[in-house]
């Protein structure tokens, strides 16, 4: 009995190596790492203040020209969970960009969607595709998978934003494609916002908007006060304590981009919203207010500028200490397309006991 185990020993020693020497690998020795119950996101929940933020940025305005690597001075959050990887979820990157007075960044295409979220300064436009967009705090700008896209500030002042990008996926998919425009800026148009005069009307289109090649919304820019107004409509609608909104294509009623959701949350001074899960990542940007949130049990209060993480399937529940107003970017689009995307309220006592799921 013994010897025949011991033979069957051997005999399982003598498969793995032959496995391996095929580039074969058994699945039955991987303790379920492969195929989880639920998903173990590398990512962890991590917050960056919007002064540090900020002063790095300008640091960097002062030493570092724009040309420098990729056409563009940027910073970049680098999840501790994601080994030096410049991502902030194993999805999404997040990244502050700084742009100095009298300076532009040149015209490039890339086949990662982008998106840009206004935290201050005015004055600069994104020229997307031949449209020059004008950026004041609060909007939001979409520079959409391919389209040629340089930014321009004639002003004096330096301006920051915010960019979302879904460079992991398509890095992940092997999609990954960037272009130089011929010359170093787009022919600047005279006449500015010219996606909002044509798509800007509030459930009025032109007859002839849809455009069943398109997979983006047309609107390259979804101004603050519209947002604002929005938010203030929704909550005296429904109350409180958290009322939510995604940015839509007005065509299709779609996500704005096919990879990148955009949303923005409003939570009430002492309002604390129910723990949920969702499947997908998200980066949170703080446009206004101040609160904290618990993230698989661990705070991490945040103001103005803020910036943080939830990884997929984190448990998370958000209070306001003051009417707060919060940005985020999700890779919801992307889950929802494939037919991966779930989510659930929980209540006290799963959220406690999620924590010590490992
Ligand atoms: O503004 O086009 O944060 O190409 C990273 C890559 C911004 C941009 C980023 C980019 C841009």
């Amino acid at each position: 009995m013994s010897t025949l185990q011991d033979n069957i020993g051997e005999q399982l020693e003598e498969l793995y190596l032959d496995l391996a020497k095929e580039h074969l690998q058994p699945l039955w020795t991987q303790e379920r790492d492969l195929i989880p119950w639920s998903p173990k996101p590398a990512a962890v929940p991590w917050l960056w203040r919007g002064k540090t933020l900020k002063a790095l940025a300008t640091r960097s305005g002062d030493l570092v020209t724009i040309d420098r690597g990729g056409d563009r001075r940027v910073i970049m959050l680098s999840n501790p969970g994601l080994g030096g990887k410049p991502f902030a979820t194993s999805t999404l990157q997040g990244n502050i960009q700084f742009l100095g007075p009298h300076e532009s960044a040149p015209a490039h295409r890339h086949s990662p969607d982008a998106i840009r979220f206004i935290l201050q300064g005015e004055g600069v436009w994104t020229t997307v595709e031949g449209d020059a967009c004008d950026m004041y705090p609060g909007d939001l700008v979409l520079t959409p998978n391919w389209t040629w896209h340089d930014h321009n500030n004639e002003t004096d002042e330096p301006m920051i934003w915010f960019d979302g990008l879904d460079v992991p996926i398509t890095l992940a998919l092997d999609a990954i494609f960037f272009e130089l425009y011929p010359s170093d800026l787009q022919p600047q148009p005279t006449v500015h916002n010219r996606s909002t005069r044509t798509f800007g009307g509030k459930g009025l289109l032109p007859l002839d908007a849809a455009d069943p090649t398109r997979n983006y919304s047309p609107l390259f820019i979804y101004r603050w006060a519209d947002t604002e107004a929005a938010l203030d409509a929704l909550l005296e609608e429904r109350g409180g304590p958290m009322v939510s909104l995604q940015f839509v294509d007005p065509t299709t009623g779609r996500p704005v981009l096919p990879t990148i959701g955009c949303e923005m949350h409003r939570v009430i001074p002492g309002g604390r919203a129910k723990p949920v899960r969702k499947v997908g990542s998200a980066v949170y940007v703080v446009y206004r207010g101040s609160g904290m949130s618990i993230i698989n049990g661990q705070r991490f209060d945040w103001g103005p500028g803020d910036t943080f993480v939830v990884p997929s399937w984190a448990a998370v529940e958000h209070e306001a200490s003051s009417a707060a107003d919060v940005f985020a970017i999700t890779d919801r689009p992307v889950l929802e397309a494939l037919g991966l995307y779930r989510e659930e309220t929980l209540d006290e006592a799963q959220e406690i006991s999620s924590r010590f799921e490992g």
